[in-house]
């Protein structure tokens, strides 16, 4: 059985019981439009397993982590952007703006992107 939380946002959605634009699914992972994409194309992949985030990953976790990375290039597919490009950004805890404690995989793309991604920022030396 695979642990799932009963009020986790995402394993709802694994579960069907809110609803999701699925672009992808196998017995590892979830794919779906993101609510409020910041490029064109942007998919969400998670793991149908809950896992909090990046930092919260055990041995345990090694099949559904590298299933998260095979399924980002099966997506980049399915939406069109696996010729053009993509980026897949984990967002990880506070200074990073994880809102959602279930990790995902943001697979943005379909327009050129920069980077460094905040030129804004001053510059880092050392
Ligand atoms: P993050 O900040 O990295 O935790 O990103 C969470 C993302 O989840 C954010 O880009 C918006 C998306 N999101 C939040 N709630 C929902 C939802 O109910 N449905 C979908 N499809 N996406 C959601």
């Amino acid at each position: 059985m695979i642990h799932q939380e009963p009020d986790c946002l995402f394993c709802r959605i694994v579960r069907g019981e809110i609803p999701a634009s699925i672009v992808y699914r196998n017995d590892h992972v979830v794919a779906f439009r993101d609510i409020t994409p910041i490029t064109p194309q942007h998919v969400l992949i998670i793991p149908v397993r809950h896992i909090a985030s990046l930092s919260d990953l055990t041995p345990e976790d090694e099949a559904a982590a590298g299933q998260i990375l095979l399924a980002a290039g099966i997506v980049a597919e399915i939406i069109g952007i696996r010729e053009s490009g993509y980026r897949l950004v984990f967002n990880t805890g506070k200074d990073a703006l994880q809102s959602v404690f279930h990790i995902h995989g943001h697979l943005i793309g379909g327009n050129q992107m920069g980077w460094p991604p905040f030129p804004g920022l001053p510059e880092v030396h050392g």
